[in-house]
């Protein structure tokens, strides 16, 4: 199987994550790429290749031309501070209303942002801008029909990234330009399995027939982002019926897991999408430190298969995973449930 990997992951990398009035030690570390590059070797069977030259072209459709400004030049001001502190851009303040005002340097942190989890490094816009490119350039392999399934592996993630906002580790949605790319192809179906909610995803084609948004998630009453992913969410306009959320308590397990992902791909089914934008997360694992479900090693062959019986040329983007142990298992499995022969 062909890997499209992020070569400039790791010039993202957060000193910590801000939870709570404490900064802790960040979930979403470069170690992550490592180790599930590190399982893919050990597995055998897939090829890695870099993006060609990363462009910001790839980003239209799904982000605005205004947001990624602010990053490239939020990135370029961390790069250039002296002083240590003013190289990481937290924000502490959250325009909200009509204001006018609202474009000071610090006033705009908050402006583009929607969390405490998600700071502008130095290193941000190449690292999130390089999985992007990646995602782009998987969706045109699989759009030409050489490959039936590519994996896009990189962080940071990028699901919760809204069209004009970062937030949970998320800077450039990457599912989102896989699927827009596709969609001017045919009809795309995003299928998001990481056991947060796509928030972001969601959003970017909340008013669009042509793209399909299926999530599978923790209730966000009770689980980050905990403003999106519930279940009266559908869509707009056009987009009406388009979206479909499914939202599942904590300590959910294969039990309560197996008949909401067969309701899911059964949504896609309906849909007859000509393609498929797969958001992997590895969370919804019993060992996460962070997701609160309980799903075993095993069941990834099992979800990689049932994914695999759509028969969609599909493009598979890395989401989350934080248990260092477990995510790169994790990734074998699933890959290998969607590749087998
Ligand atoms: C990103 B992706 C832990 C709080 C977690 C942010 C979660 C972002 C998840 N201290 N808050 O969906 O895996
Ligand atoms: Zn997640």
């Amino acid at each position: 199987m062909r890997v499209i990997w992020n070569p400039k992951h790791a010039d993202h990398a957060a000193p910590g994550e801000w939870e709570g009035g404490a900064v802790i030690p960040c979930y979403e570390a470069p170690e992550r790429l490592g180790l599930i590059r590190a399982a893919l070797d050990a597995a055998g069977g897939f090829t890695f290749e870099e993006p060609a030259r990363p462009s910001e072209e790839v980003l239209a459709g799904a982000h605005d031309p205004a947001y990624v400004t602010y990053l490239r030049e939020a990135s370029a001001e961390a790069r250039r501070a002296r002083d240590p502190a003013a190289k990481q851009l937290w924000p502490t303040v959250f325009p909200f209303g009509p204001n006018p005002r609202a474009t000071g340097a610090r006033a705009l942190r908050g402006r583009y942002c929607f969390d405490t989890y998600t700071p502008i490094l130095p290193g941000t816009f190449a690292a999130a801008l390089g999985g992007a490119n990646a995602a782009a350039q998987a969706a045109d392999l699989v759009a030409a029909g050489t490959e039936r399934a590519v994996y896009v592996l990189t962080r940071p993630p990028g699901h919760h990234a809204e069209p004009d906002r970062c937030g949970g580790y998320c800077y450039f949605n990457n599912a989102a330009v896989a699927a827009e790319r596709l969609s001017k192809r045919g009809p795309v179906a995003v299928l998001d399995l990481d056991v947060h909610h796509g928030n972001g995803t969601q959003h970017i084609f909340y008013a669009r027939a042509d793209v399909l948004t299926v999530s599978v998630h923790g209730d966000p009453a009770a689980l980050y982002p905990f403003f999106s992913g519930f279940a009266d969410e559908t869509g707009t306009g056009t987009g009406l019926g388009a979206n479909l959320n499914l939202p599942l308590p904590h300590g959910t397990g294969v039990k309560e897991y197996r008949p909401a992902l067969a309701t899911a791909l059964d949504a896609v089914r309906r849909f007859k999408p000509a393609f498929l934008v797969f958001a992997f997360g590895a969370d919804a694992h019993e060992a996460d430190p962070i997701g609160g479900f309980k799903l075993p090693t095993k069941f990834y062959t099992e979800m990689g298969a049932a994914v695999r019986e759509l028969g969609l040329p599909t493009v598979v983007v890395q989401e989350g995973g934080y248990n260092p142990a477990t995510l790169g298992p994790c990734v074998v499995e699933v890959l290998k449930g969607l590749h087998a022969d």
